[in-house]
């Protein structure tokens, strides 16, 4: 069954997304989402110029092989860029096997491990009045799971809080804006918000709150604690988390459960995490960590240490990402939650799909393969358009981590 054709599609349906889609001989197509959010056409020109030529007359039913062959072959290995890419070839590939086995992909994956996926939402307000009414809003839609991030006295915008009406997104257009940060200010803050969300609401409802890689470790204890007698589902990204062993001083001072992976793309960026049980979920998710083939293995050396899977799932992984997660949640035996964070009208369009949610649940659908197409002559109507991640600054000026 060999690949005749690989190619990659950049479309913009309101946010940019990078899609691998790749033919065989049979005129079977598989997709992978290789979208890396900020940096897009890094990803699209490695595909493009370095990996589809290497793809074409290769055996799709080899997914492991050429894995390794794009793994070991590059020489230089790891990193989003690279494994962005490697992602998209494994999502495609096993989309292919899908649908010549007429079975959807989790089905190849050992088959369900549950009826549904749980998600979580956002709720996001700009001040906690507005998060209260965020998180009753998505109570209403059926979730039981619900992040909680609110805009911070005294700063002038916030991680995961939107600017106007619209919903929030990551990326900005029009150049890199600039945010100011006070840790004191948000440390202070970050109780009182969540005192408020269970007096409002109970202790019934699972609460999750992502810190965005901004605190020391001995700040992101102070901030566990703070939080434990509102019982949080996790705490994410509490610190950047290159040095892993960072992590051993946060499990000292708290007990409130710890996410952490979204930027990781290799077991090895979580290897020490896991099997030093310093975090309780691992975030990787298919589009930056090497494809499913990957994040099985990630889930596989998890499953020893009781490390439950959290997979990334914002608006900036695209729908054909949303997919293979899903297929992948249904299947793994230690699947913990899945963000879910909806795409917009116009993205669900262009990427045509077979997944669905239902009260605070998901499920990837039983269509052969993945359950999810591109509408190409639909997706070429919205060309790329750049966009950038804000960038984040101490009150002083100094840089931070965003
Ligand atoms: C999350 C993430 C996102 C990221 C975004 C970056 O938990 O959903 O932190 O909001 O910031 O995916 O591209
Ligand atoms: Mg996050």
């Amino acid at each position: 069954m060999k690949i005749v054709d690989a190619r990659v599609i950049v479309t913009c349906p309101g946010r940019n997304f990078v899609t691998l889609k790749i033919v065989t001989e049979d005129g079977v197509h598989g997709l992978g989402d290789a979208t890396l959010n900020g940096r897009e056409l890094a990803v699209a020109s490695y595909l493009t110029d370095h990996v589809a030529p290497l793809l074409i007359g290769r055996d799709a039913r080899r997914i492991e092989d050429i894995w390794q062959f794009l793994y070991k072959g590059a020489y230089w290995r790891r990193g989003p860029v690279t494994m962005s890419a490697i992602a998209a070839v494994d999502t495609a590939l096993w989309d292919i096997k899908g649908k010549v086995a007429n079975l959807p992909v989790y089905q190849l994956l050992g088959g369900a491990s549950r009826e549904a996926v749980r998600v979580y939402c956002h709720a996001n307000g700009t001040d906690v009045d507005q998060a209260v009414k965020a998180v009753a809003h998505h109570l209403d839609l059926g979730y039981t799971a619900i992040r909680v991030q609110s805009g911070i006295p005294g700063l002038h915008s916030t991680y995961g809080v939107a600017k106007g009406d619209r919903p929030y997104e990551p990326a900005e257009k029009g150049g890199v804006s600039e945010h100011r940060w006070s840790t004191e200010a948000y440390l202070t803050f970050i109780p009182r918000l969540f005192e408020r969300i269970r007096a409002e609401f109970g202790d019934e409802i699972d609460l999750l709150h992502d810190v965005h890689h901004r605190l020391t470790p001995i700040e992101a204890a102070r901030a566990g604690r703070s939080l434990e007698p509102y019982h949080l589902f996790w705490m994410e990204d509490p610190t950047p988390a290159e040095q892993q062993d960072a992590f051993r001083l946060i499990r000292q001072h708290t007990v409130t459960p710890i996410a952490v992976g979204e930027v990781f793309n290799a077991i090895f960026d979580c290897q020490q995490l896991i099997q030093e049980q310093l975090i309780d979920y691992v975030r990787t998710t298919v589009v930056h960590a090497g494809g499913i083939s990957h994040l099985r293995k990630i889930a596989a050396l998890a499953e020893l240490y009781q490390v439950r899977t959290g997979s990334h799932g914002a608006t900036d992984l695209s729908p054909v990402c949303m997919a293979a997660a899903l297929h992948f949640d249904l299947s793994v035996h230690n699947f913990g939650i899945q963000e879910h964070m909806p795409h917009n009208a116009e993205t669900d369009v262009v990427f045509p799909h077979e997944y669905s949610y239902r009260d605070g649940f998901m499920h990837p659908g039983d269509a052969p393969g993945l359950g999810v197409d591109i509408d190409e002559a639909l997706a070429a109507q919205y060309p790329y358009d750049p966009a950038y991640l804000p960038v984040n600054r101490k009150l002083d000026g100094t840089m931070h981590s965003w």
